[in-house]
């Protein structure tokens, strides 16, 4: 069955993962909380999330029953295609970013409470202006297309994408990583993961079946679970 979004429209937020968090526990599953401007967007890590008018912020209010890593990747493929939708060829950068052109364009953040729900944040990058600090790194469908589109479409498609890909994840998990395995572009590529510990360098070799990252290092395969991914050499090297 299909599920059923319900969406509550906010025009300013501290951020939807907040207010999804605190509504979660009386809320259905399928409850979508969309602002027009998030006050304290965040990313990862305590990291801030650039929300001006224009961007699509979002967070879903799923119960699978379970936190699961890969349901990341369910809004990260959602993203893929929606903008596919717009014209606009894009990738997964492990874990949570969607890439176009060397630029990311919009990042997933899940949260959970144990068995209780899981909150899928998505921060697309849709008419808003880039932010400065993120000139060189960021993009947006504007940015990309010179085309304003309006915001009700792209949600529609992305509510869409995510009913799709979640129903995908709950019932073949195996057919939601072979999609992921397909849009992650830095597979083959060198790379560097940053975690708290320290760095590894290596070669980015596949996408495993629980999502984590396979990398070939000069000291064997190793499994990463979490991190930063850049593809930046090593200075000097
Ligand atoms: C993410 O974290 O990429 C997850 C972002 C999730 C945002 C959504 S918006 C709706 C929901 N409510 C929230 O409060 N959050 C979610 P991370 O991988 O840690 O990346 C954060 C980094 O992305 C920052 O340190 C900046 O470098 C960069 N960044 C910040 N704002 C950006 C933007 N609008 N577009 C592209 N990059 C941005």
């Amino acid at each position: 069955m299909a599920i059923e979004w319900r969406i509550i429209h906010l025009d300013e937020v501290d951020s939807t993962n907040e207010y999804a968090k605190r509504i979660a526990g009386n809320s259905t599953e399928g409850t979508v909380v969309v602002a027009k401007r998030q006050t304290s967007g965040k990313g990862r890590k305590g990291r801030s999330w650039a929300s001006p008018e224009g961007g699509l912020w979002l967070s879903v209010i799923l119960k699978p029953g379970r936190i699961d890593p890969r349901l990341v990747f369910v809004g990260a493929l959602a993203v893929v295609d929606t903008l596919a939708d717009f014209g606009i060829s894009s990738g997964i950068k492990w874990p949570n970013d969607v890439w176009v052109s060397g630029r990311k364009i919009a990042g997933i953040l899940t949260e959970g409470k144990g068995s209780e729900y899981v909150i899928l944040g998505i921060g697309l990058n849709v008419n808003n202006p880039v932010p400065e600090w993120l000139r060189e790194s960021a993009t947006s469908v504007f940015e990309l297309t010179g085309t304003e589109i309006p915001l009700e479409k792209v949600l529609e498609r992305l509510l869409f994408h995510l009913g799709g890909w979640y129903r995908v994840f709950l019932e073949r998990p195996d057919l939601l990583m072979v999609k992921v395995r397909e849009k992650t572009f830095i597979l083959g590529k060198t790379v560097r993961v940053i975690q708290d510990e320290g760095e590894l360098a290596g070669r980015a070799l596949d996408v495993l079946e629980d999502g984590s990252l396979l990398i070939e290092t000069p000291f064997g395969s190793k499994r990463v679970t979490y991190g930063d991914v850049s593809l930046r050499p090593i200075q000097g090297g």
